[in-house]
């Protein structure tokens, strides 16, 4: 009996949940543009996947588990639980109006088009807080709709905010803050919690080793 991992295959997620298992004294070889690996000394088997896919593959039990960031968990809202917070990829996915606007408020948002990649996110903050606002799907390059008349306002995720001051833009609210977290297919079996058990115990060891 082995739990399948689903880790991104490349990008800012990817080095760090390596890094993770290693300090967690878990062997996989670097399987960078592979498809999956094995652990050589823990009952694991690492698959390499976009972060998008992964709450779905999860929710469907084709992974155990999985890390990603939590702004992709509540974006893609699968049936899947959120076993730890891992501590790296912290951002926050923020809503961003160009630096001249006068914002005082989320009520400057009213009709206002703004540009995201997080539509679902965008919706439910736009619903809680009484806003009537236009939202663009956009895949890519978020933060370049204002400057070129797609939309008045972004939502995007910002660590250091250098992307939104170089495109003229400022961060208006916080609608979340995010980090990488473990998370797992809600139907493990005795035998799969207890290696996923195991795993958090040396997370944890990891994590607390680090305060
Ligand atoms: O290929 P795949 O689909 O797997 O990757 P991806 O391109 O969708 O994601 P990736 O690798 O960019 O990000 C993976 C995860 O890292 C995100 O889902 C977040 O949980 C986390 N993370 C942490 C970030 C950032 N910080 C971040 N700064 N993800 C993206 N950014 C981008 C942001 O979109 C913007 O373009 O960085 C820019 C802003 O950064 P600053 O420092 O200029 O503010
Ligand atoms: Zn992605």
């Amino acid at each position: 009996m082995k739990l399948k991992l689903a880790i991104q295959k490349s990008g800012r997620l990817h080095d760090d949940s390596i890094k993770l298992l290693k300090e967690c004294g878990i062997d996989i070889n670097n399987g960078v543009n592979r498809l999956k690996t094995e652990a050589s000394n823990f009952p694991l088997e690492v698959f390499f996947l976009r972060d998008d896919d992964i709450p779905q593959y999860v929710e469907d039990g084709v992974a155990d588990l999985g890390i990603v960031g939590e702004n992709v968990v509540m974006e893609k809202n699968k049936q899947v639980q959120v076993v730890e917070k891992l501590g790296f990829g912290k951002c926050r996915l923020s809503v961003a109006v160009p630096k001249a606007m006068d914002y005082s408020g989320v009520q400057d948002l009213h009709k206002l088009r703004i540009a995201t990649t997080y539509p679902v996110i965008v919706d439910d903050f736009l619903k809680k807080n009484s806003i009537t606002a236009e939202i663009h799907e956009i895949s890519g390059s978020v933060e370049i709709a204002p400057g070129i008349g797609l939309a008045d306002a972004i939502c995007d995720l910002v660590s250091s905010g250098s992307t939104l001051f170089m495109n003229g833009l400022k961060e208006a609210e916080v609608i979340l803050k995010s980090e990488a977290v473990l998370i797992a297919n809600n139907g493990l079996n005795a035998a799969q919690q207890q290696i996923l058990d195991k795993l958090l115990f040396r997370i944890k060891a990891v994590k607390k080793a680090k305060n």
